[in-house]
């Protein structure tokens, strides 16, 4: 069997990065952390499908994909991480390990953020840290594939 990605999702408005609220979500565009990202799987000895939609129900189609298709996952949901029951309900369905990323620190931001739908399903969290959260979780990811434990 050919070796199966590490499959980075990206919710709504994340295309944004980089164009707009540069003091909360740092200067990089999305292409930048696609770029850092790949550079940093393919060192650990994987390969990365990187993808973003502004739509619930394409990142549904997308999580449902990855049972068949990836080695792991890493979601950054955007703001559907706060409302969407529909991607907590699909990320149950995984046998793979999922990471939820997050640029900003959602913890110390408004009321409406403090809610994860995710993180219930999420082997582990990662926020606060901008696009290095990024290759955070992709090396959480790798050693979690490695061994079978996020513990070093
Ligand atoms: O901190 C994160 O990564 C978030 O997932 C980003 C989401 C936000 O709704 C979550 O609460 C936390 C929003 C991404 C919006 O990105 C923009 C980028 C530039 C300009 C406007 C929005």
């Amino acid at each position: 069997m050919p070796h199966r990605p590490l499959l980075i999702l990206n919710g709504p408005n994340l295309n944004l990065l980089g164009t707009r609220e540069p003091d909360i979500y740092g200067r990089e565009t999305l292409a930048d952390i696609e770029r850092r990202a790949r550079e940093k799987a393919e060192s650990l000895g994987h390969s990365i499908d990187f993808r973003q939609t502004n739509h619930e129900g394409v990142l549904v189609d997308w999580v449902q994909e990855a049972r068949d298709t990836a080695a792991g996952l890493i979601l950054n949901a955007g703001a559907y991480t706060h409302t969407s029951i529909a991607l907590h309900d699909a990320l149950l369905t995984l046998a793979i390990a999922c990471i939820e990323v997050h640029l900003s620190n959602i913890y110390k931001r408004e009321d409406f953020r403090q809610r994860s739908y995710i993180s219930k399903a999420a082997l582990g969290v990662i926020c606060g840290f901008g696009p290095k959260g990024y290759e955070l979780a992709i090396e959480a990811l790798a050693a979690h594939l490695a061994t079978g434990s996020v513990h070093q």
